[in-house]
């Protein structure tokens, strides 16, 4: 058997061997300030548009709760290449973490393979019982950038991820949750210091300065929750039709990052990365299948026609207006002809405002017609102005 340092060392370097960019190594004990914080946020109804309670908040902080007499957490960060979704006329933005195949298979075969390592490292002799272990990326409740920061793995910025030295904020997290026993790394002492240019880059004002966020305020939630987007938030979105990369590409320690350069992270083609707006609101049937294979695809096509439907509005080009008034007046979806009628109302050309009347006429979702009405809205005040005006 091997001690404690020993294996230490050598799960370390089996990490970065299959593909870790850094690893560090946190205790699993239950974390008490992860969990106020967290309850916090729930209270504050930063995460409302997720199922995350108290409870949640307590399960999230304590990784026994995920694996039964956990000891220690292998906390890992993969970069990913970041700063290539520009505005361009017609195509809307995808957050890079998006614009390549899902990291989730990714991480998980990662993660799988060092967990390997892990059990012949401590393959069971007569006295002792193999370690158990749980790998985690998304997939578990687990406060993933908590852990990584007590790890040393990086420290928590003011855009809330986790800033790995030398590699930046676009990474990936991931962690074997393990019942054997590693020696832990010494949280990182660096932070933001006075920096806030995150802050300031944040289009909608979701960094709140204090290493909080209004999750629903952000893009990134915006884009990807399935009911309506609130009416207020949706011009703050721009061309945005998956995720957000503003406060990341704003901060410092990601510009002399090292980059990601493996071809498994590599963004796939425009149709992915920077998809036709019009192309993306009909997205459906075997388009989709593409689509599907990045973490774009995870709440499936509706809600990026929607998206599409969103971006085409800021996008203010009377040029898309049959598209939209196609969307308004077949697609499916009521949500995606309420987002329709939306981004009708606002580029507001005559031809938009007659396509919203008929659509008002033929409408038979309440949501929908509601949504043509608040489009119709500013015309019909404009309206009553101009016959009461002298
Ligand atoms: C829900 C979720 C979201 C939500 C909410 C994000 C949020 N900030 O809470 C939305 C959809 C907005 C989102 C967006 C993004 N996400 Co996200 N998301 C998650 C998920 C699934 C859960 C996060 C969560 O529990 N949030 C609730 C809050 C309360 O918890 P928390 O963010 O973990 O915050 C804890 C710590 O930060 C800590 N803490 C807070 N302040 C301080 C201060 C100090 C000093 C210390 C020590 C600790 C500390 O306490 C908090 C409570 O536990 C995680 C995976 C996971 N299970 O952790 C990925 C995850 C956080 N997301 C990730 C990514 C990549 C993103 C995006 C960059 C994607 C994109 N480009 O669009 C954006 C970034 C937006 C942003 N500024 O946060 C990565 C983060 C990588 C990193 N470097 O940190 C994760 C870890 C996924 C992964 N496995 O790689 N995400
Ligand atoms: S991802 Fe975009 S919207 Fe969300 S906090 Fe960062 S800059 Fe703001
Ligand atoms: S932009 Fe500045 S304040 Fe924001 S996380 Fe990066 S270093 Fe911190």
């Amino acid at each position: 058997m091997l001690d404690r340092c020993a294996h230490t060392a050598a799960v370390k370097a089996a990490a970065l061997a299959s593909g870790a960019h850094a690893v560090r190594i946190a205790s699993a004990e239950e974390d008490a300030p992860t969990r106020a914080r967290f309850a916090a946020a729930v209270a504050r109804g930063d995460v409302a548009t997720w199922r995350y309670d108290d409870d949640y908040a307590r399960v999230a902080s304590d990784p026994s709760t995920i694996l039964p007499g956990a000891r220690s957490i292998v906390c890992i960060a993969v970069a990913y290449p970041h700063g290539g979704a520009r505005e361009r006329p017609g195509r809307g933005r995808v957050s890079a973490y998006a614009s390549s195949r899902d990291y989730h298979r990714r991480m998980h075969e990662l993660l799988r393979a060092i967990a390997a390592r892990i059990d012949a490292l401590a393959a069971p002799d007569e006295r002792t019982a193999s370690p158990a272990t749980r790998v985690v990326c998304d997939t578990a409740p687990l406060a993933e950038r908590a852990f990584a920061a007590r790890a040393g793995l990086g420290w928590i910025g003011k855009h809330t991820s986790l800033i790995v030295k030398d590699l930046g904020s676009a990474v990936f997290l991931g962690e074997i949750v393990t019942t054997l026993e590693l020696e832990p790394d010494p949280p990182v002492r660096t932070s933001c210091g006075t920096c806030v240019r995150c802050v300031d880059a944040c289009p909608t004002g979701a960094l709140r300065g204090d290493a909080t966020i209004d999750a629903t305020r952000c893009i990134s939630d915006l884009t990807q929750r399935r009911d309506a987007i609130p009416p207020a938030m949706r011009p703050l979105i721009g061309t945005w039709v998956w995720g957000c990369d503003l406060c990341n590409d704003a901060c410092p320690p990601n510009r002399n990052a090292a980059r990601a350069d493996d071809s498994a992270s590599a963004p796939l083609g425009d149709d992915v990365a920077a998809p036709a707006l019009q192309a993306l609101l009909q997205l459906r049937g075997r388009a989709f299948e593409r689509v599907r294979e990045t973490a774009m695809g995870w709440r499936g096509a509706t809600v990026l026609r929607r998206n599409a439907a969103v971006a085409l509005g800021n996008g203010l080009d009377r040029a898309d207006v049959p598209a939209l008034t196609d969307a308004l007046s077949s697609d499916g979806s009521a949500l995606v002809r309420g987002h329709a009628a939306w981004a009708l109302g606002r580029i507001g050309s005559p031809r938009a405002l007659a396509a919203l009347r008929s659509a008002r006429a033929a409408e038979a979702d309440a949501s929908v017609r509601a949504e043509v009405d608040a489009a119709l809205e500013p015309i019909r005040t404009v309206e009553a102005f101009r016959t009461v005006a002298p």
